[in-house]
């Protein structure tokens, strides 16, 4: 397999013009050197910015079913070749091979739903208040897009970002992250290998500072879509409010599992460690925070210890593994830092804290599922994100005092509830400022049919996923025509 790779513009791999490279790493061994990649600047960042302007005009005027069935087949190959990406996936990324698949079958299922979405792609008939006279609306692409993706999910993201942005006729530029440019340079392989004409998706390999800001700053960048860290997400809505671009964010969380005494308390303790650690808690609906009922609190924690203590910490190659490592030495030393401010804050740690070093995980950021208990609100292990295999216990005496603790802190993506009572569920349901709410089911693994982000922090109101996704790349336009044959003049009654 190809394992270098240049940036993908026009329709061509070409080097970047500032000749410099970057490797990506395997976490789980440091060593072990998956690829290498351009280190783009702003220049890269015009010419492939250039080839989307080229290709718009054409790309906005192919009738949308034909631009389903480019997705379409990419979704086929994708479904041959998914055992293929997967084990790429873990080898640069690190989750668990299982983890893996579920991240290609998630891509997957969107490009299939949003070639799907083109065939219908619909707008409104509207009456008109005048005789002879139809009203209509339809969707609008936006222009070029630029889409700027993060590493926890390398090919779901991408193609939540470039299925929709493809099918309402946006043309693109996508820099994905740097610690995962080989699954974003395979993934944009495949639209090549469908003969998706020239310049319509465009691919910037390279850093935050060097390409992402280039992407935002561009004038002829229509829309940005971002998804990371609310630092930079803030940092970029900023620069687009300014220049007058859409801006679609997607950022951080604090999600929060609340356990009520009627749970069934085997399935919240499987809940809180699947929602916790896959992924190693690196996603943005990760169960950051386990809100327990005073009354089923001493129970739901020797069972959560019992099951994390299970856990098999390795390679995510191996089938055994369940927490497999965190991304990179950065992240790894970010989230320890947490670890021991919790500790500082007067939380104490019941399982895990510390990173594992010894023969297996000697190359790798391998750091033992931590669980904190007599966490409390205000501290900051209980409102900031940690990223990393962390979670902790607060304990709450009512259903009230529950939601006014999921609620408290500035983020709003993924929240749920294990309980059986009607009336909890629904006070959830309405009081809950997340923007996916679940009872009896884990934080994370939202479905693609499903509208996917967050409140207050998380986000700025748009939405991924589900047919809203297309919110994002597309402008609403109102037609109107008039067969009368006369001047009529609206509201002069
Ligand atoms: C993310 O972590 O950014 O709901 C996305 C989930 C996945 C998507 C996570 N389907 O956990």
């Amino acid at each position: 397999m190809r394992t270098e790779y240049g940036n993908f513009i026009d329709g061509e791999w070409v080097d970047s013009t500032t000749g410099e490279t970057f490797p990506s790493a395997n976490p789980a061994d440091r060593n072990e050197v998956v690829g290498t990649f351009a280190r783009s600047g702003p220049a890269d960042v015009d010419q492939a910015v250039q080839a989307a302007l080229r290709a718009y005009p054409d790309w906005m005027l192919t009738p949308v079913p034909q631009r389903s069935d480019y997705l379409l087949r990419v979704a086929l190959i994708l479904e041959g070749r998914k055992d293929e990406f997967a084990e790429v996936m873990t080898r640069e990324m690190g989750k668990t091979l299982n983890e893996s698949r579920a991240d290609v079958q998630e891509g997957i299922d969107f490009a299939h739903y949003m070639s799907g979405e083109g065939r219908r792609f619909f707008g409104d008939t509207i009456p008109a208040e005048l005789p002879n006279k139809v009203q209509m609306t339809m969707r609008h692409p936006i222009g070029v897009v630029g889409l700027i993706t993060p590493w926890n999910f390398p090919i779901a993201i991408p193609l939540w970002k470039i299925a929709p942005a493809l099918i309402s006729g946006c043309t693109a530029v996508f820099k994905p992250a740097e610690d995962t440019p080989l699954c974003a340079a395979l993934l944009t392989d495949v639209f090549n290998e469908v003969g998706l004409p020239p310049g319509v998706l465009n691919l910037v390999n390279g850093t935050g500072e060097g390409a992402g800001s280039a992407l935002v700053d561009h004038p002829d960048v229509r829309a940005i879509s971002f998804t990371g860290s609310l630092d930079v997400g803030r940092a970029i809505n900023e620069k687009c409010a300014r220049a007058m671009k859409r801006c679609s964010l997607e950022l951080g969380s604090k999600n929060a599992l609340i356990v009520m005494p009627d749970a069934q308390l085997g399935l919240a303790v499987e809940a809180s460690a699947w929602g916790a650690f896959a992924t190693s808690g690196q996603r943005c609906t990760a169960t950051s925070r386990l809100i327990v009922h005073e009354d089923v609190r001493e129970p739901f924690t020797e069972q959560l210890l019992d099951r994390v203590g299970k856990m098999k910490v390795g390679n995510g190659l191996d089938p055994d593994v369940e927490l497999a490592p965190v991304i990179n030495e950065k992240q790894k030393n970010r989230v320890m830092e947490y670890i021991s401010l919790g500790q500082q804050e007067g939380a104490t740690i019941i399982a895990g804290g510390d990173e594992l070093t010894g023969d297996e995980h000697a190359n790798g950021y391998f750091i033992a599922p931590t669980v904190f208990d007599e966490m409390t609100p205000t501290m900051r292990i209980a409102r900031e994100e940690i990223f990393g295999p962390v979670t902790g216990v607060m304990r709450v005496g009512s259903i009230d005092e529950a939601i006014e603790a999921a609620n408290g802190t500035e983020y709003g993506l993924s929240c749920s509830i294990y309980s059986h009572d009607i009336t909890n569920i629904f006070k959830c349901a309405q009081q809950l400022e997340f923007g996916l709410v679940y009872a009896n089911a884990p934080t994370i693994g939202a479905e693609i049919q499903v509208p996917f982000g967050g409140m207050k922090s998380t986000g700025n109101g748009h939405r991924e996923a589900g047919p809203q996704a297309l919110d994002e790349f597309t402008e609403w336009k109102t037609v109107a025509i008039d067969f009368s044959g006369k001047l009529q003049r609206a509201q002069m009654r």
